[in-house]
């Protein structure tokens, strides 16, 4: 082999690691572990484009780095294989999205191994797999057999629930619940029949059924995650989501939101995605306060009061009125009649709404008075009740006291219906300047803490406040539990029958409970999940099961464990391998799953953390969200009066166009090389346009033009990675796409770098390899001599920047640093085993193919490059060994003198004197003075 041929080594070496499962992981005791995950992809129809490896592109690097540190890695492929877009297409073909699904992850399998990941494919898990979501429906179920004890600040057994219950009621218990969990004492619980205990029982499981308004998409047939959709519509497909109140099941995730927050603490995450987590979790600290109404309400009902959540009670004296969500549940009683009709108009018009709309339009001003009031309880003023729909019915209480002189909206909604603004600062600003009164001045027109400055208000308040019972100090948080119920097919079956109306578990003995084959995958006649229509599917031949299936996060949400031993039939992994691996150590994925993937899924590790399944709080110690590849689109112009009955189209190129008046037209950046159009691949993939066209050329070609773009079929710039690694190599496109830029900035794909990156390997090939000769004929050119200090440095130069760099995950550096040594050994003419072997090492990360294939010619046993170690870096080699001294006469460098680094002073001035061009200008007289600068340079003055 003489020329660096891609296809048959890569071929040569994919074979051989598939044969001898060179990347088999098994768990060796005594060798540190590292755990590099790349979150695993749904296996689409399209298949993978460039965009996609970039990320696993780079785990690889580090995992193959790793291994050559001494460490025992784990870096596992598998697929998120449940979802909606295979059922779509069950939908429209009556095809089993099972067969479909295959099909696609068999194609994402073969593209993935065309790229030479060193995944270990034995471990490889499918979320859609009933070996697989067995244990997704084990989680459920202990999840429904768990409480949140907020005393131990931990999830347990419900049998430490039902022990409390036996020996106090409810007394002392602090649990995380449904909020009209009835109170009782332990006599009441054991007067009650099993079945009303085991009710009580479903107001505190972590998982249980509740009526909760969700994001319902009529298109779908399906609830969808807030997370799921985007701009009111759903986030795949675009169709309109609506705000429905359906029976779901939901998981009891606020339990965990302080332990969420408080995580982020002890995880090496960007700071802007911790943001991201931190948001939507959304601590705030204030109080509840009841404001009481100023009547009772008619027919007995007595005077609950409003009760508001505050994050500023210190604003309480500036309250001018209240507004509650149009949901409000005291509504209807509190709406006078003459208000009725206005009052129902507003409320349907709110329903039309989802939560996000209404919060995001912070522009349009609209809200109706009901006609009642209520009082301030710190000064018993009369407060007139409003309603509007910025106020959100799921938020605190779904009620605001309304402060127009401290808050925005407060104060557009007070101007907009003249209702009264009350300052209560002295140094009071406009509030539309953005006064913060946190931050300045002293109350004024706030009885008890008039003249006091902020810090020292609230407590007066808090005090005034418990005291009086008129309420508490409180933290909310804006995350809500997470609704659970998908009402699709393709998804795991939840674990649940009804008996006389209430949800029970199955036997743990009948998981997996397989999905039913139905006819169609539509919901039935009644609109019952497609899960209806299964025939006969009823537990133990009478129970009806739980219709609905789970959301796409359930398997996503604990899979990385059971990549740590996949085959397990006892358990969801043995316990013995979790205390190996443990967690992730390095995360690698989109920025698209900041907040649903990643509070589900820590969400999960904390519970089986608390049921001692798991060792560790966190499950991803560092995580890396890769920038998006964009698509560079081309562009071919057609001249607008060319197109019509009997014209010829006419297409000028991109330097001409502005001559012309012309329409962009998208053209496959396939048939582009360079930026210039393959005009007969064009007219063959294209007659509709190219028919018989006549193309304007500029030096004799068509040169397109380009934007970039998000990458998709529809711009016709989309780059598969299958047509790269058959002309340039896998080796090359892993190089190239590293090298595109920083792996977390966004960053277009340009295939127009791509011939230097394979030139460079053909130039690494050549210090191996003489050109044009043949190797079976001998003409190796490797040899043994002693390396000289010159490519000792070269080498050790890539050696140091390499190891740094992929501690830093900077690859694209790394690149440059390759090339760089590759051209200085070529103008060395070095060919030195000694130092091609240790290039061949550093270099195998990046390129594994072509490395592995050096390396068994150098003559180490082949297939071994991956259990070799990463060569030392000694920094000696980096020293300079010589030092270059200017040498100035009267000011004026005449020539240079090289010296060992070490060389006397006393020694330099001597030769420095010796030399022919010095004794030129000194004209056999003695110097005035010889000043030597040591490392620097040497002065002679004449
Ligand atoms: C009076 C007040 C005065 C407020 C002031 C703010 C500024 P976060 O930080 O998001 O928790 N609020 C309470 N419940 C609400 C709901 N269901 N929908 C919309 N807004 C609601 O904000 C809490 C603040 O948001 C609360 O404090 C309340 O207004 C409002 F100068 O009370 B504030």
């Amino acid at each position: 082999m003489s020329e660096y041929n891609h296809r048959e080594i890569e071929r040569k070496w994919r074979d051989y690691w598939e044969n001898n499962q060179t990347y088999r992981t098994e768990n060796i005791a005594g060798k540190p572990k590292y755990y590099i995950l790349d979150m695993f992809p749904y296996p689409s129809g399209a298949g993978l484009h460039v965009g996609h490896p970039l990320g696993y592109i780079a785990s690889d690097i580090v995992t193959r780095y790793k291994r050559l540190k001494g460490f025992n890695v784990l870096h596992p492929m598998g697929f998120d294989s449940f979802g909606l877009p295979a059922e779509q297409y069950a939908i429209q073909t009556g095809v089993h999205p099972a067969i479909n699904t295959e099909q696609n992850i068999t194609r994402y399998i073969e593209q993935l191994k065309n790229i030479g990941f060193s995944y270990d494919w034995s471990r490889e898990v499918r979320t859609s797999d009933p070996k697989f979501y067995k244990w997704t429906q084990w989680i459920f179920m202990e999840l429904f057999r768990s409480w949140y004890n907020r005393k131990t600040d931990r999830a347990e057994p419900v049998e430490t629930l039902l022990a409390h219950f036996e020996q106090h009621g409810t007394e002392g218990l602090e649990a995380v619940c449904d909020e009209e969990a009835p109170a009782f004492t332990a006599g009441e619980w054991k007067a009650m029949s099993e079945r009303e205990q085991y009710e009580i029982t479903l107001k505190y499981r972590l998982t249980y059924l509740a009526d909760a308004v969700v994001n319902w998409c009529p298109a779908l047939g399906t609830v969808l995650a807030n997370d799921e959709v985007k701009d009111g519509v759903s986030e795949r497909g675009g169709y309109p989501v609506e705000q429905k109140l359906m029976r779901q099941w939901m998981m009891r995730i606020t339990a965990y939101a302080d332990r969420l927050l408080r995580g982020l603490e002890e995880v090496d995450w960007s700071e802007s995605l911790k943001e991201q987590q931190r948001n939507w979790i959304g601590k705030s600290t204030g109080a509840e306060v009841t404001f009481p109404l100023a009547q009772d309400l008619e027919g007995g009902a007595g005077n609950p009061g409003i009760k508001v959540f505050t994050t500023r009670l210190d604003t309480i004296y500036g309250v001018t009125f209240m507004v509650l969500a149009p949901e409000h549940e005291l509504v209807p009683s509190l709406t006078t009649p003459e208000q009725k009709a206005a009052v129902d108009s507003y409320v349907s018009a709110a329903r039309m709404r989802s939560e996000r709309d209404r919060m995001a339009d912070a522009k349009t001003v609209s809200g109706v008075f009901t006609g009642s009031y209520c009082l301030n309880p710190f000064n018993g003023q009369p407060v007139p009740i409003w309603l509007a729909d910025y106020v959100l019915a799921g938020y605190g209480t779904g009620a605001v006291m309304a402060v127009p002189s401290g808050d925005q909206r407060d104060w557009t909604f007070a101007r907009h219906f003249n209702l009264p603004i009350i300052p209560i600062l002295d140094a009071q600003q406009d509030i539309d300047q953005g006064a913060d009164p946190t931050k300045e001045g002293r109350y004024v027109n706030s009885g008890i803490i008039d003249g006091l400055t902020f810090s020292e208000a609230l407590p007066v308040l808090i005090r005034f406040l418990e005291e009086k019972g008129l309420g508490k100090a409180k933290i909310n948080y804006r995350m809500r539990d997470a609704v659970f119920s998908r009402q699709r097919y393709w998804g795991e079956p939840v674990p649940v029958y009804f008996r006389d109306g209430l949800p029970y578990l199955i036997d743990e003995a009948d998981l997996p409970l397989e999905l039913p084959g139905v006819d169609k995958y539509l919901p039935t006649e009644t609109g019952e999940p497609p899960l209806g229509r299964a025939e006969g599917w009823k537990y133990k031949g009478q129970y009806e099961y739980e219709l609905s299936t789970m959301p796409g996060w359930a398997g996503s949400s604990w899979y990385w464990y059971r990549y740590m031993d996949p085959h397990n039939e006892r358990e969801f992994a043995d316990k013995t391998a979790i205390d190996y691996w443990r967690n992730v150590d390095l995360y690698i994925g989109g920025s698209e799953h900041a907040t649903g993937h990643l509070l589900y899924s820590r969400f999960w590790n904390k519970f089986l953390k608390d049921r001692g399944y798991v060792p560790e709080e966190e499950p991803f110690k560092k995580l890396v969200n890769q920038g998006m590849i964009q698509g560079r689109s081309n562009f071919v112009y057609r001249v607008k009066d060319s197109v019509g009955e009997g014209k010829t189209p006419v297409f000028v190129s991109a330097g001409l166009r502005n001559q012309y008046e012309v329409t962009a037209l998208h053209v496959d950046v396939n048939i582009v090389e360079n930026d210039v159009l393959d005009i007969e691949a064009f007219r063959q993939a294209r007659p509709d346009l190219a028919e018989g066209a006549e193309f304007i050329l500029e030096d004799g070609k068509y040169v397109c033009g380009t934007e970039i773009e998000k990458m998709s079929k529809s711009k016709f710039n989309v780059v598969n990675p299958d047509t790269i690694v058959d002309r340039y190599g896998a080796d090359t496109l892993r190089l190239y796409e590293m090298f595109l830029g920083p792996l977390t900035d966004a960053k277009p794909w340009n295939t127009n770098g791509i011939d230097g990156v394979y030139r460079f390997l053909k130039k690494f090939w050549r210090l191996f390899y003489d050109e044009g000769t043949d190797i079976r004929a001998g003409k190796w050119l490797v040899t043994d001599g002693d390396p000289t200090p010159a490519e000792l440095k070269s080498l050790h130069k890539v050696i140091k920047k390499v190891a740094e760099d992929i501690e830093n995950l900077s690859f694209n550096t790394s690149v440059s640093a390759f090339m760089v040594c590759v051209n200085e050994l070529t103008a060395l003419k070095c060919n030195k085993k000694a130092i091609l072997q240790d290039l061949v090492v550093v270099l195998a990360p990046f390129a594994p193919h072509i490395t592995e294939e050096l390396w068994a010619a150098l003559g180490n046993e082949p297939g071994t490059l991956s259990k070799t170690a990463f060569p030392a870096f000694n920094p000696a080699y980096l020293v300079e060994a010589a030092v270059e001294y200017p040498v100035q006469i009267n000011g004026k460098v005449r020539t240079t003198l090289s010296f060992p680094l070490d060389t006397a002073a006393s020694d330099i001035e001597k030769e420095v004197l010796a030399n022919e061009t010095v004794q030129k200008w000194l004209e056999g007289k003695p110097p005035k003075k010889v000043i030597v600068v040591p490392k620097k340079i040497v002065n002679v003055v004449v």
